[in-house]
């Protein structure tokens, strides 16, 4: 597999600002504070205030990277951090980080990647409704404007909205996710208001490189008589957001199956959130394989989880593929990578692709000055091979970015779940690169020395 990648193929490593930064008192309240407090919403209550302390530490963090030899880095900005209130008054300390960050990144060499959301809704634009309401977008696209007008001489290429599909259904028709609201409505609402960001925000960002965010999920009919269950699934996890970015769009079937009011998508929206766009950001993770009978009402579920996020289609249950899990209960299927590049490519149009996201979490054995995650560094090594598979069959696939650089804040799972590549001490905030991650770096290497062999 190695030196076989294009020359200008992209490395990277992924994360997101409240995952890692900490220093919550340097920053506005959002709704990821909110849902943190609340007794019973993350695994041990845990809560991101201290996290991986980046935000004091990303100098010795830019110096990992540039060990491992990445090419890029990609990480978002914190909007409560840029606009305490997500309104009004941009806080210039704010963006005078993320300046120093990328000034850092770009003095080792490394690409800034610079995602405008992961998920921190400012509380107070919460408290006025959050994404169900319209103007929510309108918020985002200032937001988007101001971190544009500050950043873009540093950037190099931006992204909208970190996984539409995590913030509007695991946020408001589960509740696994802030702000933890089970309405199904509501839930729809936030997807369209979610893509009507993205749609604002591209507007608001050109002539600058950017691109939209997906989770793409391969999807298997666990039988015969199950196709219906697949289609449901596929419709509201991939297509939800594929079709209006990409095609314009929604798809039908899922608005019929959804069967709910939807007087609040107007027909011009969707000429906003088909902007033309320069990439597309794929987070792949997984493959579900799905049957209409009764059974567990999610894949990925968290434990503190009791609704559906499948809106309309609550009936459709997740069942085993035979495959190995990781920590997450996710299966490994790296054969499901590839299917959601080609299907994009095919279904949709040869657009330039990265992997945005790719990775897994695993208990780290930590054993002196070394971490031995096998099974992390198996999987990372065969989505390679599946990147490579992708760019041998022709589609633009430019980038792999691994998630994620840190341990981190793992959401409703707290820090229970570890994705870095490198192992963090959180007691001590002490950083030790995994055996996955000096791998990662020995691939990087090798294909950063050596001329691609068959392009
Ligand atoms: C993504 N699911 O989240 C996010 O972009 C990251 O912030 C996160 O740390 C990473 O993947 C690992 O979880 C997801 O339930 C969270 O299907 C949940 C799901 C998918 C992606």
């Amino acid at each position: 597999m190695t030196r076989r990648f294009p020359a200008d193929f992209t490395w990277g490593a992924a994360t997101s600002a409240h995952q890692i930064e900490g220093a919550a008192g340097l920053r506005g309240a959002s709704i990821w504070d909110t849902f943190s407090r609340t007794p019973g919403r993350v695994v041990g209550g845990h809560h991101a205030d201290v996290s991986a302390d980046h935000y004091h530490r990303y100098r010795d963090d830019v110096r990992l990277m540039a060990e491992l030899g990445l090419t890029a880095y990609r990480f978002s900005v914190s909007w409560p951090r840029v606009q305490p209130d997500g309104s009004g008054a941009i806080r210039q300390k704010g963006l005078d980080f993320y300046r120093r960050l990328t000034d850092e990144l770009l003095a080792h060499g490394i690409q800034p990647w610079l995602t405008l959301y992961h998920w921190d809704l400012p509380q107070a634009l919460e408290d006025k409704g959050g994404w169900p309401e319209r103007d929510t977008a309108y918020r985002f696209a200032d937001y988007a404007a101001a971190v544009h007008e500050a950043l873009e001489d540093r950037v190099h290429t931006w992204a909208t909205v970190n996984e539409p599909w995590c913030a509007a259904f695991l946020g408001h028709a589960s509740g696994e996710h802030a702000p933890g609201r089970r309405d199904p409505a509501g839930a729809v609402r936030a997807a369209h208001h979610l893509n009507l960001a993205h749609g604002l925000a591209v507007q608001a960002i050109k002539p600058s490189r950017v691109g939209g965010c997906v989770n793409l999920y391969a999807i298997t009919p666990a039988t015969g008589d199950d196709h219906d269950a697949a289609r449901r699934i596929d419709g509201l996890q991939n297509r939800f957001f594929l079709d209006p970015i990409l095609k314009g769009g929604y798809p039908e079937d899922v608005l019929d199956d959804m069967s709910i009011e939807l007087d609040f998508m107007k027909c011009r929206d969707l000429a906003v959130i088909c902007q033309p766009i320069d990439l597309l950001l794929v987070n792949y993770y997984s493959r579900f394989t799905v049957s209409s009978r009764p059974g567990p009402a999610s894949a990925a579920a968290a434990p503190t989880v009791t609704a559906s996020p499948w809106v309309g289609s609550e009936h459709v249950s997740f069942v085993s593929g035979g495959r190995p899990v990781t920590a997450m209960g996710w299966e490994i299927d790296a054969s499901g990578l590839l299917e959601v590049l080609t299907r994009v490519a095919f279904d949709y149009r040869p657009i330039p692709m990265v992997i945005a996201e790719n990775g897994a979490a695993f208990p780290d054995v930590v054993s002196g000055d070394r971490v031995h995650d096998p099974g992390r560094l198996a999987y990372l090594r065969d989505h390679l091979a599946a990147c490579l598979s992708a760019i041998q069959l022709g589609i633009p696939l430019e980038g792999y970015f691994a998630w994620s650089l840190l341990d981190n804040f793992e959401w409703a799972w707290g820090y229970g779940k570890r994705f870095g590549l490198v192992h963090v001490d959180f007691a001590t905030q002490r950083r030790l690169p995994k055996d996955s991650a000096l791998w990662y770096a020995e691939i990087i290497r090798q294909n950063k020395r050596h001329e691609p062999t068959d392009s």
